[in-house]
């Protein structure tokens, strides 16, 4: 008997080596993301729309916090798990892992690892729900790259704190009902979690976008913003704050373009083995082949780092620079592969009907935040040399 076929997506089946309940959340989100996502959203990018329709499932299906103890609303997940949602999320589009990562590891997470028992009862569980949708503010107009150099600013008064600044680029901005603002303070840069409804607060969308289009992006504006005592992140001062919360962000995102990639190549299967030129399928040629190829192999080595670095993370063991090198890997593969699924598609790949453009000018984002590509190339190098070199 002919063994069966690999699957052209998974060729070393990584799929064999989750567990039972690992299958089960990646098949849950991929039938949503088949049914509720990809029949709408070459619309919404190419509307500029945020398909805010899709809360309601997407909490309801646990997605919001899937890490986050049960205690707190969360579905208690475990990390490999978190990674399947954003890969599945991500093959639908960035715009909609975004808008999970930034609720899951950017807002609910530092709630949790940081905050008081009242800032967790109070807004982790409606978070969880969707009811409540955070943004995450860390980068400044002058430089993202750098946010030691914070200008926004914290300053008590009384009981009080009184919050001066600007954040750039933020996800899910005009979403928000909280904002998780990073200030600098006379102790040292801290957190807030600030209702978006108080005075001298303002959110900006970000308009003329040509990546992330199906997601919000924001400007933050603060003008003398008062906030009680209680609204401060009690557990954690300094940088590590804002960066501990990118770690887990990052570790998302490796999964992410992974599911972008897939959808990519997936495209250029069915197209190339359709399209008929010089009287044969474009798959019949050699350098087409080999195109494919490639990508399917670096999918494959994609996949197999986000499931090694899920695998540690669940472990306790993860290091931000295994998780560097991971952020840069995965979305250099899919930024690469979705521009060269593009070309293989000719003229046809240049609309919304297809999604590898799509994609390829999503990740042009994904390759930027959280880090850019320089960014883990340089962590991985100062983890090899010793030197700091930023
Ligand atoms: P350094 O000053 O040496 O360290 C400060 C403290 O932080 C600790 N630390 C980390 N902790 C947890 N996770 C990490 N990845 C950490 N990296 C550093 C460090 O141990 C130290 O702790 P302590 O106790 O000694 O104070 O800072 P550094 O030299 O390591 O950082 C430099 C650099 C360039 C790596 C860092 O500034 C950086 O990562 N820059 C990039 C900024 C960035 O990624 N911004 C992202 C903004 S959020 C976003 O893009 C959301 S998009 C989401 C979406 O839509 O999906
Ligand atoms: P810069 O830091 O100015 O970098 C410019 C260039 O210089 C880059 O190519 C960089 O690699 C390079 N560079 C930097 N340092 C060095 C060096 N030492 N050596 C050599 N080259 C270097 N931020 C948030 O806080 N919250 C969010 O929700 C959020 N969402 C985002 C959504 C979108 C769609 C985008 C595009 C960005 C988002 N960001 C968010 C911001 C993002 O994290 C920053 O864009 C990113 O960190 C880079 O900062 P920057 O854009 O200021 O570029």
């Amino acid at each position: 008997m002919p063994a069966p076929s690999l699957d052209p997506l998974d060729l070393y089946d990584v799929r064999s080596l989750l567990s039972e309940e690992e299958r089960m959340v990646q098949d849950t989100v991929g039938r949503f993301v088949d049914e509720k996502v990809l029949p709408i959203i070459g619309d919404c990018f190419d509307q500029s729309r945020f398909p805010v329709e899709l809360i309601p499932d997407i909490a309801g299906l646990g997605l919001l916090g899937a890490t986050i103890p049960e205690e707190y609303g969360g579905a208690g997940m475990n990390g490999v798990s978190y990674g399947l949602i954003c890969q599945e999320l991500e093959r639908g589009d960035s715009g909609l892992r975004s808008f999970a990562s930034v609720q899951s590891s950017l807002c609910m997470y530092p709630i949790f690892a940081y905050g008081s028992e009242e800032q967790k009862r109070e807004y982790l569980p409606r978070m969880s729900a969707g009811e409540v949708i955070g943004c995450f503010g860390l980068t400044e107009p002058h430089g993202g790259s750098d946010p030691a150099n914070m200008k926004t600013h914290a300053k008590k008064a009384g009981d009080d704190w009184v919050i001066n600044g600007a954040k750039m680029w933020i996800t899910n901005g005009n979403l928000a009902h909280i904002a998780v603002v990073w200030a600098q303070t006379d102790d040292g840069i801290r957190g807030f979690v600030v209702p978006t409804t108080t005075p001298g607060f303002k959110a900006q969308e970000i308009h003329k976008k040509m990546s992330l289009r199906a997601s919000v992006t924001s400007a933050l504006f603060f003008d003398d913003v008062r906030v009680p005592a209680s609204a401060m992140l009690p557990g954690v001062k300094g940088l590590k704050g804002p960066l501990g919360c990118l770690n887990q962000a990052r570790y998302g995102i490796t999964w992410g373009p992974i599911g972008a990639a897939q959808a990519c190549l997936k495209e250029a299967l069915a197209y190339t083995a359709e399209r008929v030129l010089f009287g044969r399928p474009l798959a019949a040629n050699q350098s087409i082949q080999v195109k494919l190829a490639d990508m399917a192999r670096r999918i494959t080595t994609a996949q197999l780092l986000s499931l090694q670095l899920g695998r540690l993370k669940d472990a306790g063991r993860l290091r931000p620079t295994q998780v560097s090198l991971a952020k840069w890997n995965n979305c250099r593969m899919a930024i690469d592969v979705a521009r060269q699924c593009r070309d293989i598609l000719g003229g046809a790949g240049i609309t919304t009907e297809h999604s590898a453009l799509r994609h390829a000018l999503n990740l042009e984002s994904v390759i930027t935040y959280e880090g850019t590509q320089t960014v883990h190339e340089l962590v991985v190098g100062r983890e090899l040399t010793g030197i700091n070199a930023f």
